[in-house]
């Protein structure tokens, strides 16, 4: 064996890394022991020693005493001082002095900020007699913030209608967790011991046989809570893998198979993987027998779908596809790491819930070394739920839902549906949006899909508010007032995302910013002071709200308490008790408190997550009975009852996007926009568009790169390093060419995210936001069943040298100055030729 944990453990001078203490001094620096806030941006939490002199953050080293991480840090981290200390970083508040998009700002005071905010509100709003669904909030994908920013938007603002902009189809991570929901009843994560304290030295814990990385590179994006480095360890304990991606990643390099598929065609893979299974009664037959549901309808449904009738589809041999299931199904413990490929495609829903159920056939749910099913830690689930209890009733039923774009599709996620809010923008329709307030988002460099489009909705937005650590091109582009936050190394702050409950503590300062909470705080004080004097006045009061009841609504006095309704629309109901596990374990000895977690090492596991075979036990049902959350109390391998509800067709069938499906057909189409373009794979330098401003990861990385093969490199005389235009009917960039011996030349690769924060941030240029943007190609409106999933990451392009015709308007020239790529943008619609004979309907031509 090469990886001992024990020997591991042994080897960690624990005197020397002060362990049982948080604070101390050492060479003139004081360390603190801490967890970062998902720093920067990122989905994670490390365990940390962060070295400050004089109130300054000078270094970051890895804890080895921290159990999550093992005191392994990406380079994000090691190198955080940088990004904390960046020269150019905004000290105060602003207020816009000029055009928007000209960066002419002039300094304000909070109060002043504050009192304009409210005012705003106050006069354009609330007298003007639009109430408060016309503001919308959006926010990104830092798991830092996604507990706080919806709650911010419902409790302090008062609106549902909260967010991400233009990131049609949630293709990030909500179609993973509505496509088990609706099976499974919970998440399954690939077990590698993360829910024990002792981790890979617990007793129950067993390593898995084989695991299936599929449409992930988790040593590169640590996604959603998961350190890519457990699963490597993993392997040097003997684990096997599987890699299924159209790019040969570090696992594929290293796995048993790898099956190099088209891209977006995975639901044909994984119909083809049941298939084999079934048909070879590959399945655990004891777990299918107690506690799945509708095996023998999957059975026939599956019987179609060969792995010959697959191998057309994802240009994978069949011999491969079939072995490659035979290997997962065959093992005593196989595991499915999937990733955010799963969300990127328009049929996205069925193909998470199709995947659960390889983990369910093969009875790898929730035994040790499978996929285990994980909720956050101690029931403490603030977010859009919670949010939504303080929004008032009549505001709150005026969210934007599917159904208003996408008929015939039914609202069952809690953020306000992303196309809907861009025909709100585009249409005034049902109600305009008047004001737009983003926190923690740089939406037009990155999660907005046609970002060209997304401008010209935001452009003339009545009235922005941009709350983020850095001046984005977002916040020149429109904000009228810029807030300054604080970094995880000035924060006090906590989260829970599976287990452990992790304390961030601040160990600096930044001038005049303010954390996501203390912005909580102080505005629901200006917004909202009933509320918020009588429940959080203050940040302790704020943060020890989220350990006792995780902003549910409570009301000492009356000893009401409500919780949200879950997915539904209904708002909420009336429970017993919202206490959290953490309050009921810790209230009465006193050690439930922010400061006392800090004071403890920052960290305690929650007993859920390490707890196997929970559907035994009864763990999962609200009644308390063995079996699994759903309706039938099994899992349910088609899940009538529940996609039934949403309007999705319970049996999975793979559909092609709507450019896909014309590239299939017409062979002039294929002709012009000869490469499927991948796009916006993890780097390691890199958090989406965040720390370009920092100049090792600029040393590191310093432009944008599209990967092209030898062969296309050769037919079009291209040289390493030179630019090339990237193209197709919705507009164009331009990346740097790397080439990659190991791509398909059907393909190219193209990265997302970039701006400049060196050069100019005035329009037309907006730090050349517009200019490298992969985005300015893809297309909103584009979904999926239940309006989920977006095809963004298997767009159709041309490639063709960049020449010096200076006369030639640059991409933020046309975006800012001429209108954008497109005049004729049909609401509703992602692309002018949808409007002929394409539709949605139906499979692979
Ligand atoms: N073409 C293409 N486009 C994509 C993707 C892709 O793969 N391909 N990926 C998509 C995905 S999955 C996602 S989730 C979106 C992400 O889209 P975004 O979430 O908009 O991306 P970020 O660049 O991470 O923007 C986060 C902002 O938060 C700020 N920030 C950092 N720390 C804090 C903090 O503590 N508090 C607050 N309030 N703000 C902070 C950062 O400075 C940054 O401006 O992009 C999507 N866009
Ligand atoms: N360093 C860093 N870490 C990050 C982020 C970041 O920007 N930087 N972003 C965070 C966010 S918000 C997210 S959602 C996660 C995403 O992180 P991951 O889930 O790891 O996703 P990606 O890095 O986008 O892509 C992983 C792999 O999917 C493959 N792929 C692309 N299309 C397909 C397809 O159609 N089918 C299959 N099977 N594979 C495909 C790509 O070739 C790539 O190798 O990362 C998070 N972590
Ligand atoms: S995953 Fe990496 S960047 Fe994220 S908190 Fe951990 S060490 Fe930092
Ligand atoms: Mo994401």
């Amino acid at each position: 064996m090469l990886f001992d944990y024990g020997e591991f453990l042994k080897g960690i001078d624990r005197e020397a890394y002060h362990e049982g203490e948080w604070q101390w001094e050492e060479d003139g620096y004081t360390v603190t022991r801490t967890y970062t806030y998902s720093a920067p941006g990122c989905h994670d939490s490390c365990g940390v020693l962060m070295y400050t002199k004089d109130g300054k953050l000078e270094r970051v080293e890895g804890d080895p005493l921290d159990p999550c991480a093992n005191g392994r840090l990406c380079m994000r981290c090691l190198n955080l001082a940088e990004g904390v200390n960046y020269a150019d970083r905004p000290k105060y508040p602003l207020r816009r002095a000029g055009e928007r998009g000209e960066n002419k700002w002039e300094r304000i005071t909070w109060e002043e900020a504050l009192d304009e905010i409210a005012d705003w509100i106050h006069e354009n709003l609330d007298e003007a007699g639009f109430g408060r669904e016309s503001i919308f909030v959006n926010h990104g994908t830092g798991r830092n913030i996604s507990s706080w920013v919806p709650f911010l938007g419902g409790a302090c603002l008062g609106t549902p209608n909260i967010g991400a902009i233009g990131f049609s189809g949630y293709s990030c991570y909500l179609p993973r967790t509505c496509g088990t929901a609706a099976g499974i009843g919970d998440f399954p994560i690939v077990d590698a011991s993360e829910g024990h304290a002792d981790r890979y030295a617990n007793p129950e814990w067993e390593r898995p046989d084989v695991v299936v990385v599929w449409g992930c590179e988790p040593l590169r994006s640590n996604a959603d809570g998961y350190l890519g480095h457990w699963l490597n360890v993993c392997m040097q304990m003997g684990t096997e893998f599987i890699s299924i991606d159209p790019q040969l990643t570090w696992w594929g390099a290293r796995a048993a198979y790898w099956l190099p598929l088209c891209p977006a065609t995975d639901l044909a893979l994984a119909l083809a993987w049941l298939n084999v299974i079934t048909a070879e009664d590959l399945i655990d037959h004891e777990f299918v027998d107690c506690w799945c549901a509708y095996y023998d309808e999957l059975k026939e449904h599956v019987a179609q779908f060969t792995p010959d009738w697959a191998a057309e589809i994802c240009q994978v041999p069949a011999e491969d596809i079939a072995a490659a299931a035979r290997f997962y199904a065959g093992a005593e413990r196989g595991a499915i790491q999937w990733g955010l490929a799963f969300d990127t495609q328009v049929d996205s829903i069925q193909l998470c819930q199709t995947v659960s159920n390889l983990m369910s056939v093969c009875g790898n749910i929730d035994k040790p070394g499978t996929n285990i099913l994980v909720r956050n830690g101690f029931e403490i689930n603030p977010g859009y739920a919670t949010a939504q209890l303080y929004c008032d009733p009549d505001t709150f039923a005026k969210k934007l839902t599917v159904d208003l774009v996408h008929p015939g599709c039914v609202q069952f996620i809690g953020m306000a549906d992303c196309d809907a809010v861009n025909r709100a923008f585009e249409t005034g329709e049902p109600y305009p949006i008047k004001m737009f307030w983003s926190q923690g988002s740089n939406g037009i460099a990155c999660s907005a899909t046609a970002a060209p489009r997304v401008h010209k909705m935001l452009q003339n937005v009545e009235f922005c508010v941009v709350a983020d650590p850095y001046l984005t091109p977002t916040a020149v582009a429109y904000a009228d007032i810029f807030l300054p936050l604080k970094t995880t190394a000035e924060r006090d702050s906590m989260r829970v995302w599976w287990t452990p409950l992790r304390a961030m503590k601040a160990v600096s300062e930044w001038y005049e910013a303010k954390s996501d909470e203390e912005l909580i705080v102080a505005l629901g004080n200006k917004l909202n002071p009933e509320l918020f004097q009588k429940r959080w006045p203050t940040l302790e009061a704020l943060l020890q709200d989220y350990l006792d009841v995780g902003f549910n609504l409570y009301d000492p006095e009356t000893g009401k308490s409500y919780k949200s309704a879950g997915r539904s629309k209904a708002g909420m109901v009336e429970v017993e008790d919202v206490h959290t596990d953490f309050w009921k374990k810790h209230h009465a000895d006193g050690e439930c408190s922010f400061d006392a977690l800090v004071r403890k090492g920052g960290y305690e596991y929650d007993d859920f997550c390490a707890t196997y075979r929970k559907y035994e036990k009864g763990l999962l049902r609200a009644d308390g009975l063995p079996g699994f959350a759903t309706p039938t109390g099994r899992i349910e391998l088609v899940p009538y009852a529940t996609f039934g509800a949403w309007g999705i067709p319970p049996l999975a069938e793979h559909v092609e996007s709507l450019s896909a499906k014309r590239w299939l057909t017409d062979p002039e189409f294929k002709k012009e926009y000869p490469f499927i373009c991948i796009n916006g794979s993890r780097s390691y330098e890199f958090f989406h568009s965040e720390n370009r401003q920092q100049a090792t990861m600029r040393e590191f990385h310093p432009m944008p790169l599209v990967k092209v093969s030898p062969q296309t490199a050769e037919e079009y005389g291209l040289a390493e390093g030179e630019w090339i235009w990237i193209e197709n009917t919705e507009g164009r960039c331009r990346q740097k060419v790397t080439i990659d011996p190991t791509l398909n030349p059907r393909y190219i690769h193209a990265e997302h995210g970039w701006w400049f924060p060196e050069q100019e941030p005035a329009f037309p240029h907006l730090y050349g936001a517009f200019e490298c943007n992969i985005n300015n190609l893809t297309a909103s409106y584009e979904t999926g069943h239940g309006g989920i999933g977006n095809p963004l990451k298997s767009i159709v392009c041309k490639i063709y040298k960049c020449t010096d015709d200076v006369d030639e308007p640059t991409p933020g020239e046309v975006v800012t100055k001429l209108g954008g790529f497109r005049s004729d943008y049909v609401a509703g619609q992602p692309f002018a030729w949808t409007t002929d004979n394409t539709t949605r309907e139906g499979g692979r031509f």
